[in-house]
Parts: C-alpha cells; sequence; structure tokens
C-alpha cells in the first residue's frame, strides 16, 4: 500500500495556510498595494468627416501639474500616471483646421485611478478667409490667471485678435474693465475657465481683477 510521508502532510498543511493568508490579504479593502493609484486619459482629435487630424497639439493640466502630446496619425493622444481628480485638457488644431464651433474648450476632465477617460475632440477645416497674406488670419493669444496675477500681463496685439484669458487655478477671479467698456466684466470662478474678448479697435485696455489688489493687466491693440 501507498503510505504518504508525513513530511509531506506537513507541506500541504503549509502551503494551505499561505493560500489562505493570500486570500484574507486580498480582502482589504483601502491597503491593497497592487491597487492602482493613477488614472490615464486618452482620445482622438477628428475632424467633421470623423477622420484623425494628426499634428494637433494637446496640453492636459491640473493645478501645477501639466503635460502636453502632439496627435499622431490615427488623431489619438493618451496620457497616463495621472493624478485622479479634475483635470482641463485643451487642443490646438494644426495648420488648415481650427476647432470645430461647437467643441468646448478647455475640456473638463474626470480622471479616476485604475480607468481610463475618453474624450474627442472636434475640429474642421479651416475657411481660408483673412489667409490671404499669408499669415494665419486671425489669432487668439492667452493670458493666464495665475494666483493672484495675469500673465502675460502687457499684452500687445492686432485688431481683430481673440484674448482668451485662462483661469490656472481653482481661485475666483475677475476681468474688469477699468475705465472702459470694450467689454462686460467677466468672472473666471474655477480651474480652467475662460472668458474670451475680440478686439476690433486700436486703443488701450486695461483691466483687473476685483479680489486681489495689484492684479492687473493692459491689452494694446495696435495695427502696424
Ligand atoms: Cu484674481
Amino acid at each position: 500500500m501507498f503510505r504518504r510521508p508525513r513530511s509531506q502532510g506537513i507541506v500541504f498543511i503549509g502551503v494551505g495556510i499561505f493560500v489562505g493568508l493570500l486570500y484574507l490579504s486580498g480582502c482589504g479593502d483601502n491597503d491593497d498595494p497592487l491597487a492602482p493609484e493613477h488614472g490615464s486619459a486618452s482620445g482622438v482629435v477628428q475632424d467633421q468627416a470623423g477622420q484623425g487630424v494628426a499634428g494637433a497639439s494637446v496640453r492636459i493640466w491640473r493645478m501645477d501639474d501639466e503635460h502636453t502630446a502632439t496627435t499622431g496619425s490615427g488623431g489619438t493622444f493618451s496620457f497616463s500616471q495621472l493624478t485622479p481628480g479634475a483635470w482641463s485638457l485643451e487642443v490646438t488644431a494644426p495648420a488648415g483646421f481650427e476647432l470645430d464651433p461647437g467643441q468646448a474648450m478647455p475640456v473638463a476632465l474626470q480622471v479616476q485611478a485604475g480607468q481610463t477617460t475618453e474624450v474627442t475632440i472636434l475640429l474642421r477645416e479651416e475657411d481660408e478667409n483673412g489667409d490671404e497674406n499669408g499669415d494665419n488670419g486671425p489669432q487668439t493669444v492667452e493670458i493666464l490667471a495665475r494666483a493672484a496675477s495675469f500673465d502675460p500681463s502687457d499684452r500687445t496685439i492686432a485688431p481683430g485678435t481673440t484674448v482668451r484669458w485662462v483661469n490656472q487655478a481653482e481661485i475666483f477671479h475677475t476681468v474688469t474693465p477699468v475705465d472702459h467698456t470694450e467689454w462686460n466684466e467677466a468672472n473666471l470662478s474655477s480651474e480652467g475657465e475662460t472668458f474670451e474678448h475680440t478686439f476690433h479697435s486700436e486703443g488701450e485696455f486695461s483691466y483687473l481683477c476685483t479680489v486681489h489688489a495689484g492684479m492687473t493687466g493692459i491689452i494694446r491693440v495696435e495695427d502696424d
């Protein structure tokens, strides 16, 4: 008759205890060392025909954390190792394209640990108006509302330029005209919020944030 050696029985018991402990340790809710701490965001930049657009610049940011990418041949991009939370994503169209008028920008994204947040950005082919002189026609420039300053605070632009103020932090700011009515007071209440105004007339337009003393700026519109 076959008789199992005593030492083999002890090994079986030992393995059983080990497997049991492994199982128990896997049941912990929050202390699982293998739980993902980061999330991902990926997406596609496409034109109105649904074709991916290569060469678009993609920027994703959250407080002081910022990542950039350029879309490849399928119009795709992805960011990994993102801290979970609210992120803002902005796409700059490559030559020949512009944002679709219905495309909100920047896009607010919610990143979750262990998950990939998907986003689709719509562009359209740029119309050819305003492109006769070899320049890029009407331009949009950005001014960043930082913790307590506008950056750049002094900006010179050509008539027809759109200025977009972008809130960089979860801080309430205003963009309040000083001694002019070129635009109405605007609020930038949260991170990623924007305000745009297109300047058609030459002049110097001062503005300030009513919340933060010394947070001032000026737009100089000059035709040259
Ligand atoms: Cu402010």
